[in-house]
């Protein structure tokens, strides 16, 4: 159970907030940074949000006021001394917000971190993280309601609503509970309309990620029985794409569409290593599986990078690991 009393408390009895959240970010990562810079706006605090990375355009309509900013040293430094409470959201290990690390280990703010990964978020003075939730936005969703802040109209569902909606995705994902569907009744209540957050979503994608999906599906490989499938992608495929490597993303899921795999990855190369993103069936952990290779993430999507290893090398490395989690 998440203390959302203490959560108040913390926020009352402070005026300015800083809001980050994670490397490469999602729905859930920004939805839920622009819910609660909302919330925070309505009870009258000072806020910035600064993260590591620049808002992914398909994500962009969610920040209509255009506060979210990428980290720049020079001009957000001084934020970390002025402003006093540092709130991480959708991530549980402060080495997701990547550049922003050492500023904010060494900032004397209040460290408050919201989150609905397994993982503990040490770092934080104040963790509000419960692994039961559908994604950090439902938490935040159940935060204004529990402390009754003010009714959920549009403005605030829609952020939330993509958050949910991507999460789960699109209301199928394990932690989808009855009470996901009457949080996202509620925000159809407030004036979300589903298909308008879908096709901005998943409806504007660009040439060159179509082009690198096909890149990816033909270099589809399997284990001996088809428990395991893998795709790869050289940095040079991503590199002729001229895409974000946040638009590949989702390629992963397409090994779990074959209904004899119980694992899936995609393995893309960047140019100091290469990086593993990882999905499983029922209840093998692939975050067990990616914390042997320095990452972590959900039982069934997680993720990990690995540095200084060649990738056509060490895939075996992975692919035999990955084959202990199958029993
Ligand atoms: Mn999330």
């Amino acid at each position: 159970m998440i203390d959302f009393e203490l959560l108040r408390k913390i926020i009352d009895q402070h005026n300015s907030f800083i809001l980050t959240t994670h490397v490469n970010p999602d729905a859930d990562a920004i939805g839920s940074e622009i819910a609660m810079y909302y919330l925070l706006k309505r009870m009258n605090k000072k806020i910035a949000i600064i993260n590591h990375n620049q808002t992914p355009y398909y994500l962009k309509f969610l920040d209509t006021e255009n506060i979210i900013k990428k980290f720049n040293p020079a001009e957000h430094n001084k934020l970390f001394v002025e402003y006093e409470v540092i709130i991480s959201l959708d991530l549980s290990t402060i080495d997701r917000i990547a550049s922003l690390e050492e500023t904010v280990r060494e900032s004397k703010m209040v460290k408050v971190c919201i989150d609905h990964h397994d993982e503990n978020c040490s770092f934080s003075d104040y963790a509000f993280c419960d692994s039961e939730y559908s994604s950090t936005a439902e938490i935040i969703f159940d935060f204004i309601k529990s402390e009754n802040l003010f009714r959920i109209d549009k403005e605030i569902a829609i952020p939330i609503y993509a958050a949910v909606m991507t999460d789960t995705g699109s209301f199928v994902y394990e932690k989808t509970s009855p009470k996901t569907h009457r949080v996202a009744a509620e925000l159809l209540e407030a004036g979300v309309v589903p298909r308008d957050i879908y096709k901005k979503i998943y409806e504007q994608v660009k040439y060159g990620r179509i082009k690198l999906l096909g890149k990816a599906l033909s270099s589809i490989s399997f284990n001996e029985n088809k428990t395991i499938a893998w795709l790869t992608l050289k940095e040079s495929d991503l590199q002729e794409a001229d895409i974000d490597e946040t638009d590949i993303d989702g390629f992963v899921n397409y090994t779990m569409k074959i209904d004899s795999v119980k694992i899936g990855m995609l393995f893309y190369e960047l140019k100091d290593g290469f990086k593993v993103s990882y999905r499983s069936r029922g209840d093998i952990p692939v975050n067990k599986l990616a914390s042997e290779f320095g990452g972590g993430g959900h039982l069934n999507a997680a993720g990990s990078k690995i540095v200084g290893k060649e990738m056509i090398d060490y895939i075996r490395v992975i692919l035999n690991t990955a084959e202990k989690y199958l029993n």
